[in-house]
């Protein structure tokens, strides 16, 4: 039977900002504090979709998460109407109005770790959702993804949505950010490679900036998904993280049988394992990018290999193309290293398409970030909720929904303001009837 990648993006909130939350994700620091552009934010991150969709790929959404999320304030002491909350929070501890304010739920790549059908044990497609400890503000969007993912994979004799691991340091997971599903053909068995950035014997001390995803947390959910002896694990290079790589998703990108990768990116003894089991296993490409080609430090400001690495529109692998953000046309090493790139025969990839979503980018976002994959065959795909499918028209309807509710700008003062709580519920209580949703967010059950 066919199957293919589908690309599910994060649909981007209303409440996109920037707060500098992420410490060792550079862009997020950069731009802390900066008056956001959420309209446009949104309207990049759907254009993106409609240029998927425009090349002939299947192309879902994930749902916004409700925010603020007046829940975790709760659970914190915070007593009252949500809008009482909201005022208190900005007179007694404003530093948590950020937290229960992001839009980072966008980042549908750290939503879950997906496993497709051909690898898992009993034939379902699994789903873990990221527990994101690393982070406060990212740490409470693990139960609203489990429920998102539960509406869209409804159908129990097809797929299974886990609960988030345990949340404690020791299982940080960041999701599919650090899980790359390899493989010669997309309905064939491949392999889960599961990239870490520290495990037991990792010397902390010598990391400038988290290693959000831990050798423990990879295992168990290659355990939890029944890979068993398929999962290939990879540790990240301290250099690599201390230069910026707080995803594995910053410095590689793989689909098929290709991992393209920065030379920087691995520890090289564990790259020398990893690339032997799978080369053992498919007929594995590695494409490595050279630092002097193109220096860690440009990789890491253009996201190059943040970019989305596709198999041609019917899922050929010998005709790839790279979905690259407009930063990388504009830094000279990455550009003039693209342009070659497509001519050297000796690879697949044979085109690259600049999108701009630097509403997203500012905040450590890039293309990649804001896609789940998941593989999925025929019957598969007829068991997805449709409403979560798009089209051009079901693209526009969206627009409108953004262009009606969303502010031009946001700054983080203006998430003290009670009315924009009002202005996000109203947002979202229409985007669950637009897609016929029902009483799907939390205010509107109370
Ligand atoms: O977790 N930024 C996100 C960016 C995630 C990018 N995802 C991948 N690389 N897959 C993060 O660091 C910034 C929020 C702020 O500062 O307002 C933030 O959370």
């Amino acid at each position: 039977m066919n199957s293919t990648e589908v690309n599910f993006d994060g649909l981007i909130g209303p409440n996109h900002n920037y707060s500098g939350l992420a410490f060792g994700n550079l862009a997020s620091s950069r731009n802390a504090k900066n008056r956001s552009q959420p309209k446009l934010a949104a309207l990049q991150g759907l254009e993106k979709m409609r240029s998927l969709h425009k090349l002939g790929y299947r192309q879902g959404f994930l749902l916004p998460q409700l925010r603020p999320d007046i829940d975790t304030l709760r659970r914190l002491g915070f007593r009252g109407g949500d809008r009482t909350i909201i005022n208190k929070v900005a007179r007694q501890a404003p530093e948590l109005l950020s937290m229960v304010y992001s839009a980072s739920s966008m980042w549908a790549a750290n939503a879950a770790t997906v496993t497709p059908s051909a690898d898992s044990h009993d034939g379902k497609v699994h789903f873990t959702p990221a527990n994101l400890v690393t982070t406060a503000h990212r740490a409470i969007e693990h139960p609203q993804t489990q429920r998102c993912l539960e509406t869209i994979f409804h159908k129990a004799e097809h797929f299974t949505v886990h609960q988030a691991l345990p949340s404690q340091d020791r299982f940080a997971d960041e999701g599919a950010a650090n899980h790359t599903r390899l493989t010669d053909h997309y309905g064939q068995k491949g392999c889960g490679l599961f990239v870490y950035g520290r495990d037991a014997q990792t010397h902390l001390n010598q990391l400038d900036f988290p290693a959000r995803q831990s050798l423990e947390a990879s295992q168990a959910v290659a355990r939890q998904h029944g890979m068993g002896e398929e999962a290939v694990y990879l540790q990240q290079s301290t250099e690599a993280i201390n230069a910026g790589a707080f995803h594995n998703d910053v410095v590689a990108v793989g689909n098929g049988p290709v991992l393209f990768f920065h030379q920087r990116a691995f520890e090289s003894n564990s790259q020398r394992h990893a690339f032997s089991q799978l080369s053992q296993r498919m007929d594995f490409k590695p494409v490595c990018v050279s630092e002097e080609r193109v220096p860690l430090g440009d990789a890491i400001a253009s996201y190059l290999f943040n970019s989305q690495l596709l198999a041609s529109s019917d899922g050929d692998f010998s005709r790839m193309r790279l979905i690259a953000p407009t930063e990388c046309h504009d830094n000279d090493a990455v550009r003039s290293y693209l342009a070659e790139l497509v001519e050297d025969l000796t690879q697949p990839i044979r085109d690259v398409e600049f999108v701009d979503v630097r509403q997203s980018m500012s905040n450590g976002g890039g293309p990649a970030c804001l896609r789940l994959r998941v593989v999925l065959n025929e019957t598969e795909i007829a068991a997805v909720n449709p409403d979560f499918l798009l089209n051009d028209s079901s693209i526009d309807r969206l627009q409108a929904w953004v262009n009606k509710h969303y502010r031009d700008q946001l700054s983080p003062d203006d998430l003290k303001d009670p009315d924009f709580l009002n202005e996000c519920y109203t947002a979202f209580d229409d985007l669950t009837q637009l897609l016929q949703l029902g009483s799907y967010y939390a205010f509107q059950r109370n």
